[in-house]
């Protein structure tokens, strides 16, 4: 290889990958290339059981949050997509906590959450006090929330904000 060739050949490299990071700054804002959408957001299941920090950790790696359904349309449209890509009775958990302060439900950025959607014709949830800090959304119980220890396993959802 001549000095030419090489000078090219880098050149080329630098054009290429300029080009591929270019394009997926583009892409994935109006689309969802896999999961679900639905307005302002797409939906994308884990049926891998993870504890809530890895399962958080793991959204957070991908680029998203874990789902946080913020009105009954948008819980139904998320426990509607749990039942067809986990399983009909799946549990996963959900981008909110009362880590900070107990008794006080924030999303995944800190900020105090107003819906909910707990559980209390059969039980009285949230239940678990200062031993239950995380939110799981049940689908055998129609979509209805439960606080629950973070360190069970469950499957996730990660949400993507898109225009
Ligand atoms: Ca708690």
């Amino acid at each position: 290889m001549n000095a030419l060739q090489f000078l090219l050949c880098v050149v080329c490299v630098v054009q290429c990958s300029e080009e591929q990071s270019d394009s997926k700054g583009k892409s994935g804002k109006r689309v969802c290339l896999k999961g679900t959408k639905i307005p302002g957001k797409c939906f994308l299941a884990d049926g891998l059981k993870k504890s809530f920090h890895r399962a958080n950790d793991d959204c957070i790696a991908k680029g998203g949050t874990l789902s946080t359904p913020v009105s009954p349309e948008e819980n139904q449209q998320l426990y509607r997509y749990v039942q067809d890509s986990i399983d009909p009775d799946a549990r996963v958990w959900l981008g909110v906590n009362d880590i900070m302060k107990e008794g006080e439900w924030s999303d995944q950025m800190g900020t105090e959450i107003r819906f909910k959607n707990w559980e209390s014709e059969v039980t009285h949830q949230p239940d678990g006090g200062r031993r239950e800090n995380c939110v799981i959304l049940s689908s055998s119980a129609n979509g209805k929330w439960f606080d629950e220890d973070c360190r069970g396993e469950r499957a996730s959802v990660c949400q993507f904000n898109i225009v």
